[in-house]
């Protein structure tokens, strides 16, 4: 069978990540270009050089959010959209929250100094780890007492929003501090263990993570 999604971007990226499981959700088929985020090869096809880019259905896309909504509703049955409104705004109120706050503190301030630098030969920078990790123990336990009140980030049922959510706390969870914190909030635990089991969740797994981004 052709492969109905390309994506450009690292091989070993969150937002690629995201976009390949909601793929895998949907049963298409789907490959990553490995392209750098930021390079050269990753203008060509997103004009501020973020990762990922994606084409399907002859169409081009960029912006995770954009990507997953349209392989969902086109391809899906929308199956990861809430049916009422409130389960859309929920849904769209914890992507963002993995985008745009979770992410941004575990990667910048845990993933990228203590797993990512040594593995290129740098030292950790230790302050700016240990500076980030109060913030970064909060920004968890929001997610915990969401998780607390209803089964899935959007509400009973798995949505984008969880697909958004899966890969960045797996990614913290690389670093030892990242999945000390992720042990001791045990709903959150539960939610991270359910998803390890799902088909898209596996068929996406990193090869490694040496290239994290
Ligand atoms: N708003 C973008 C964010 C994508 C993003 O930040 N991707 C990371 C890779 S996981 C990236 O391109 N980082 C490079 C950079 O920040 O310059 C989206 O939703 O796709």
């Amino acid at each position: 069978m052709s492969v109905q999604l390309t994506l450009y971007g690292p091989t070993v990226s969150t937002f690629t990540r995201i976009c390949a499981i909601v793929a895998a959700e949907a049963g298409l088929t789907w490959e990553i270009i490995p392209t750098g985020s930021g390079s050269k090869d990753m203008a060509e096809h997103h004009p501020f050089m973020r990762s990922p880019a994606a084409y399907i259905d002859d169409l081009h896309f960029y912006e995770t959010p954009a990507i997953c909504s349209y392989i969902d509703r086109a391809h899906n049955g929308a199956a990861l959209h809430p049916a009422s409104p409130e389960g859309q705004a929920r849904m769209w109120q914890w992507a963002h929250v993995a985008a745009h706050y979770v992410f941004p503190i575990t990667e910048e301030r845990l993933v990228l100094p203590r797993v990512v630098a040594p593995m290129m030969g740098r030292a950790p920078d230790e302050k700016l780890i240990e500076e980030a990790l109060p913030v970064i123990r909060y920004h968890l336990g929001v997610v915990e007492t969401r998780l607390k009140e209803a089964a899935f980030l959007a509400g009973a049922e798995y949505s984008l929003a969880d697909s958004f959510m899966y890969p960045v706390i797996e990614a913290t969870c690389a670093a030892p501090e990242g999945a000390a914190m992720v042990a001791d909030l045990p709903v959150l635990t539960a939610w991270l263990n359910a998803l390890r089991h799902r088909r898209a969740i596996l068929e996406t797994a990193w090869p490694d993570l040496d290239a994290l981004c």
